[in-house]
C-alpha cells in the first residue's frame, strides 16, 4: 500500500523528525511505501525568504498558531501554493491513507490539510499520531471531533504498521489497543501498545526527505521515556524507560553515514542520551575504535559520572553540544521539582562540559509555583556565578499542565490556562513571572550570556514579545471578567 506521512508547521525544522523516518522504515519493512511530506520544512524555508512574521510567534506563549481562525485567515492564504503543492503530491500519488504527526503547535494546520484532502478525495482515510496523542484524554478529544478517521494513542511502532496492514488487506480501518476509530467509540479504551526491545526497530529511513534542506543534519534515537521523575514533565508518565544497546546505536549511526556521507551531524531525538551511562560509554568507545567521523548532541541529565574525563571521552567520540534541564539556581526549587540535583553539581557539570569542548545549552524555568523572590534571586546568582559555563541559556515560563491534578498541594488557583495560573495567594501570578523573565533576560544580556527565550528570542528581540505576552494576558483577563459578569447577571 502507498501511504503518506505529513508534518505541518509549526515545529522545529532544523532536523528531520525522527518519527517520520522510523514509521516510514517500519512500513517499508512490511512492504508498504511512504511518501514523506515535511510541510513544516517547506513552509519554514518559504518564511525564511520572506519578511512575514508568521513563524516568529511562539505557540507556547502567543496564541496565533493554536487559533483555527488565525491559521485559516492568515497562514493558509500566505502559504497557499505550498499547501496546495503538498495536497497535489498526495493526490497524484493516489495515496489512500495519510498520517499526520501532531504536536501541540500544529493541530490547526494539520486539521485544515486533512479536511482539504478529504474534500478533494473522500476515499482518503486520515490517521493522527505523535506527541499530542500521548495522553488518553487528548486522543478522546481528537477522535470525537470527527475530522480524523483514526487516532493512534501513544507509541505507534507496532500499532500503526498493523493498522496499515489491515487497511491494505481489507480496505478498512480496524480498532485495536492504541487505535481509536472515530466511528467505533467502543474501541476508545485506555490501552496502548509499547515497544519492548528498541534494538528490534529498523534504522530510520530518510530517503523520503530532501536531506539537503535541513541545516543541521539527521536525527537518531537511543531510548524511550526517562530515568527521572521531574514533577512538571510528561516523559516518564507516558511510558517506561527503555534503551537501545550501544551496538545498535552505533550500527545505526554508521548506516546513516553511509546513506548520506555529507550529513555528519546528529541529534539524538530522545529525552536523554545518558540515562544508562555504561551504554553511552560503550557507544563512545565504539565510535573511537571505528574512527567514525561524526558530530552529535542531544538532551542529557546532570549526574556525577559526567565529569571532565567522561565529557572528554564524549567529545572525542563526536559529542559537540548537550542540552541540560538546569531549571533553577535554588536548591529548594530543584527539590520541589524532584530533580534531585544540587545547583553546585549543575554548575560543575556545565563547567566540565565547556572545558571538554562540549557546548552547553541550559534550559531554565521561571516561576515554578513555589518560587519566591528569594529563590529567583538565587537563580540570578547562579547565572552570574557560572556565566562562563553556558554556551546558550534558554528560559521558559512555567506551564501548569502536569500540576493541575495537584492544585491544592501547590496552592494553585485559576488553573485553566497553562500560563496564567496563580499560586502563593497571588504572590506568584503571570505579571510577576513575566517581570522575573524580563530581569532574567536583562541580566544575561549584561553578563554577555547568549540567552534565547523559548530557544529562539534573544535579549535584543525580547521587548515586542514581552509586550505581546502582556497583551495576550490582558485580553484573556478581560475576556474572563466579561464571562464572570455575564454569569453574575444571569
Ligand atoms: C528531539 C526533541 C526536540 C528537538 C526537535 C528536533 C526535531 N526536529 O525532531 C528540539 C531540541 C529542537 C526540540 C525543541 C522543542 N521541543 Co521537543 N522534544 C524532543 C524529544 C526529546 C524527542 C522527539 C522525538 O523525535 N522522539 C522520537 C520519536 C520516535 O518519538 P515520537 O516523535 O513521539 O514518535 C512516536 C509516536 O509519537 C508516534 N508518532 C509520531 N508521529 C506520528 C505520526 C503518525 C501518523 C502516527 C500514526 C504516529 C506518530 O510514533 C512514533 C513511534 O512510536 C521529545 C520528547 C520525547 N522523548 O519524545 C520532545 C517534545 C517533542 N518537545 C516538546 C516541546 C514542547 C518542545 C519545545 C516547544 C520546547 C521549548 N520550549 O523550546 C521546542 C519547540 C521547537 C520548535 N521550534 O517548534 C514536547 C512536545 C509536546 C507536544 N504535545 O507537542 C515534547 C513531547 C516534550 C514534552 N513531553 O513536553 N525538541
Ligand atoms: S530529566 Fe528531563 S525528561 Fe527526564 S523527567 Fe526530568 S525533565 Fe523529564
Amino acid at each position: 500500500l502507498k501511504t503518506a506521512l505529513v508534518l505541518c508547521p509549526q515545529w522545529d525544522a532544523q532536523w528531520p523528525a525522527y518519527a517520520l523516518a522510523l514509521l516510514s522504515a517500519l512500513l517499508k519493512r512490511r512492504g508498504h511505501e511512504t511518501l514523506i511530506i515535511d510541510l513544516n520544512r517547506e513552509m519554514t524555508t518559504l518564511s525564511e525568504s520572506r519578511t512575514s512574521k508568521d513563524f516568529d510567534s511562539f505557540p507556547c506563549v502567543e496564541a496565533p498558531w493554536l487559533d483555527d481562525t488565525y491559521v485559516r485567515e492568515n497562514v493558509v492564504p500566505a502559504y497557499r501554493n505550498a499547501i496546495e503543492s503538498a495536497v497535489e503530491r498526495i493526490l497524484a500519488a493516489d495515496v489512500k491513507l495519510v498520517g499526520f504527526s501532531l504536536f501541540f503547535s500544529n493541530w490547526s494546520l494539520s486539521l485544515y490539510v486533512a479536511q482539504e484532502l478529504k474534500r478533494r478525495d473522500p476515499a482518503i482515510r486520515i490517521v493522527a499520531g505523535g506527541p499530542s496523542c500521548s495522553k488518553f484524554d487528548a486522543c478522546l478529544d481528537l477522535v470525537r471531533r470527527g475530522e480524523i478517521d483514526a487516532v493512534i494513542y501513544g507509541e505507534a511502532d507496532e500499532s500503526y504498521p498493523a493498522l496499515v496492514e489491515t487497511f491494505a488487506a481489507e480496505g478498512e480501518l480496524r480498532s485495536a489497543p492504541g487505535v481509536f476509530l472515530s466511528d467505533d467509540p467502543a474501541g476508545w479504551t485506555d490501552k496502548k501498545s509499547e515497544i519492548r526491545c528498541l534494538d528490534t526497530l529498523p534504522y530510520g529511513d530518510f530517503s523520503g526527505f530532501r536531506m539537503e534542506e535541513y541545516p543541521r543534519g539527521k536525527s537518531a534515537h537511543t531510548c524511550r521515556g526517562c530515568v527521572r521523575r521531574c514533577v512538571f514533565c510528561t516523559e516518564w508518565r507516558i511510558g517506561s524507560y527503555r534503551r537501545m544497546s550501544a551496538e545498535r546505536i552505533f550500527a545505526e549511526m554508521e548506516h546513516q553515514l553511509t546513506q548520506h556521507p555529507s550529513v555528519r551531524e546528529f541529534i539524538f531525538a530522545d529525552s536523554l542520551l545518558n540515562g544508562d551511562i555504561k551504554i553511552l560509554e560503550e557507544f563512545c568507545r565504539r565510535v573511537l575504535s571505528a574512527g567514525l567521523e561524526t558530530r552529535w548532541g542531544g538532551w542529557a541529565i546532570v549526574r556525577t559520572e559526567m565529569d571532565e574525563a567522561f565529557l572528554t571521552l564524549m567529545h572525542q567520540a563526536g559529542c559537540r553540544w548537550l542540552l541540560f534541564g538546569i531549571e533553577s539556581g535554588s536548591s529548594k526549587i530543584l527539590r520541589d521539582l524532584s530533580k534531585h540535583v544540587a545547583p553546585e553539581l549543575n554548575g560543575r557539570v556545565l563547567s566540565a562540559a565547556k572545558r571538554a569542548g562540549v557546548e552547553t545549552v541550559a534550559s531554565m524555568m521561571v516561576g515554578f509555583p513555589t518560587e519566591t523572590e528569594k529563590d529567583f534571586s538565587q537563580t540570578l546568582g547562579f547565572l552570574t556565578r557560572y556565566r562562563d559555563s553556558f554556551s546558550i541559556v534558554t528560559p521558559c515560563l512555567f506551564g501548569i499542565e502536569e500540576l493541575k491534578a495537584e492544585a491544592a498541594r501547590y496552592n494553585l488557583t485559576d488553573t485553566e490556562h497553562n500560563l496564567f495560573w496563580i499560586s502563593q495567594h497571588g504572590e506568584n501570578d503571570f505579571p510577576v513571572r513575566l517581570g522575573r523573565l524580563k530581569r532574567f533576560m536583562e541580566l544575561c544580556r549584561d553578563l554577555g550570556i547568549d540567552v534565547r527565550f523559548e530557544g529562539k528570542i534573544s535579549a535584543q528581540d525580547f521587548a515586542p514579545h514581552h509586550e505581546a505576552m502582556s497583551r495576550h494576558y490582558r485580553q484573556w483577563k478581560n475576556g474572563r471578567a466579561a464571562i464572570d459578569k455575564e454569569a453574575l447577571l444571569q
